[in-house]
This record gives C-alpha cells, structure tokens and sequence, in this order.
C-alpha cells in the first residue's frame, strides 16, 4: 500500500517529537548590575526554579553587568526579542509606556510598605498591562529602594543648595523635570559613564539608592549624600512579547509563578544589601545627610505631576495610589 508523501511526512513529524524531548529554552536575561546585586541574584535564582520544575527543559542564562549593553540599548533588544528577560527601572521605560511614570513620580509613595502594596496589587497589574502594546510583558517588581542625591560639591540641605548643579539623571524626561524643578541642570547619561563623569567633574553628582550608591563606587567621587529620598521608583521585570508569546500557556505560568517566588528572596536580599553597602559608605567616612526637610522639595514638584499626570487618566492613577491604605 502506498501512503502520501503528506502522511508520511506527518507520521515521521509525529514519531520524532514522541522520541525528542521538547527543545531546551534558556532565556537570555540581561541586567545592568554586577554579579551578587540583588536584583541579579533573584533572576537567577528564578532560573534555578524554572530549571528544577522542568528538569532543565527551561532555565536563565543570565548576563550582569551590562554585557548585553546599557539600559536603553537592552530595553530596545528585549522588544526586539533579542534579549528574552531584562530587569530594569521603571524610569527608562517612561518614554515607552507613559503609564510606568506614575510609580516614578518623585514622592507618590509614603513609604516601601505603600510602594509593594501598590505594585504587588491591581494597580501594578495595570501598569504592566499597558506595557504590552510595547513588546513587553511584566512579570515581577522588585524593590529599589529610595533614590537620593549624591554630590561632589557642597551638602544639599534645600532646593536652593542644588542650583545650577549639574546632576547625572537616568534617559527618562520625568527625571529632567524632576532636576529641573529643583533648578539643577540634568544631565542625562547611561548607568556605566557615570563614575567616569564624577570622578573627572563632568558632572557633580547623581542620585540612587544605597546599593547603587555603593555599588558602583560612586561614593568615592561624590561624598556628600543627603537622604531626601526623592523617588521609590521600583524595579521591574519584563520578558520580551515574542518570547512569551513563542511559550505555551503552561510555560507561561510557570515563568510566572518563578518570577513571584523570586520576589520575597529578593527583598529579603535587598534589605541586607541596603545595610551592608550603608556600613560600606560610612566607613569610608562620607557625609550623610539624614535629617531633611522634605516638604520644599515636595512643593517644587507641582509642575512635574502637571506634566507627567495630567491626563484624567493618568491623574486618576496617582489618587488611587495616594488613596491606597499601607503604613
Ligand atoms: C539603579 C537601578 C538600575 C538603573 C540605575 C540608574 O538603582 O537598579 O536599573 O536604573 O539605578 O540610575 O541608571
């Protein structure tokens, strides 16, 4: 009997995917941290999980340390599903989906507690949401801490203390508005110049959390650190679109439940790591400024939100934010 080439080639399809198993996916995770940053480890460590449940049939091969490029170059490859899994700050996102400014607005949030109640909710589902008309999907926060003002040249106390300095912000217009409003001049610039540019006076100084701060040593070039904790903008954790559209819906589960569990360890991690690198600057005998009036530099942020919230829609997400209960 004969059998058309058509059957026979479905027979011999059928019979190889019965022999085979299913070919092995390792995402391609980039981060702009170094090896043993928080934000690295908990992507590994999700790695971990992926590869355990799934007898290494899915799992992260993860690139820290810009190897894959800096912030923006990376966000660019991961819509273009170059990159599968990237873990960035909400702030160079802002020029893409409008909606991740809300969280990045300087002092929506009362406290770390607001912030995860806020984005672990409705709320945080709906910010990742928006990002898929983007080319990404959402798929964890993570915590960042509060960013705040480092510089070279003198304490900042007031708004009237950082005039005319010239103040590194990340690629994202929220961040100039935000400088600008408190009469420094921005200068935006990519994570990996910055030490460069403060230790030669390119600029004066920078703004970031205590392990960025630490990290990156930009306390050596920029002693004065003053705790006006401007910003609580998180971290997020997106997967390239086309990746996840290529994963079936049980995949695509699983990818999720790894990236929940990888967010209690990596608070956990963060909030040592948020001691350690604190211990790390005062050693080095760097002027903390930790007593500050904050309401000034509040009060100057009332164009920012015009700017940035002033949309119905999107001034209706900064009242529900402000609205949710949380310490
Ligand atoms: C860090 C953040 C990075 C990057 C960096 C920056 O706190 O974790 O993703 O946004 O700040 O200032 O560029």
């Amino acid at each position: 009997m004969k059998h058309s080439p058509l059957l026979m080639a479905g027979v011999a399809a059928l019979s190889l995917s019965l022999a085979a198993p299913a070919a092995a996916q390792q995402f391609r995770a980039a981060d702009t941290h170094s090896d043993g940053y928080p934000t690295v480890e908990a992507v590994e460590y999700m790695g971990e999980l992926l590869s355990s449940w799934t007898n290494g049939r899915m799992g992260i091969q993860m690139f820290p340390g810009r190897q894959l490029g800096e912030e923006r170059d990376t966000i660019e490859q991961t819509i273009a599903g170059v990159i599968d899994i990237n873990r960035v700050n909400l702030a160079p996102l802002n020029g893409i989906v409008p909606e991740t400014a809300i969280p990045a607005l300087p002092f929506i949030f009362r406290s770390t507690e607001h912030m995860r109640t806020v984005m672990d909710g409705e709320i945080g589902q709906e910010i990742m949401a928006a990002m898929e008309e983007h080319g990404l999907v959402g798929l964890a926060y993570y915590d960042s801490g509060a960013r705040s003002f480092y510089n070279s040249v003198r304490p900042i106390t007031s708004p009237a203390d950082m005039e005319g300095m010239r103040i590194r912000v990340q690629n994202s217009d929220l961040f100039v508005a935000t400088m600008e409003a408190l009469g420094a001049n921005a200068t935006p610039m990519e994570f990996g110049q910055v030490y460069e540019a403060l230790a030669n006076g390119v600029i004066d100084g920078a703004e970031n959390n205590w392990p960025s701060y630490e990290s990156t040593r930009h306390f050596e070039v920029a002693n004065h650190y003053t705790l006006n904790q401007h910003s609580l903008s998180p971290e997020v954790l997106v997967m390239s679109k086309s990746t996840w559209d290529g994963l079936s819906a049980a995949d695509q589960a699983l990818v999720l439940k790894a990236a929940a569990l990888s967010v209690p360890h990596m608070r956990d991690l963060w909030d040592a790591r948020v001691a350690a690198s604190r211990e790390v600057v005062e050693a080095n005998g760097n002027e903390i400024i930790s007593d500050v009036d904050k309401q000034p530099f509040i009060d100057a942020m009332a164009p920012v939100y015009e700017r940035f919230a002033g949309t119905p829609e999107l001034s209706d997400l900064v009242e529900r934010i402000q609205a949710v209960g949380a310490e």
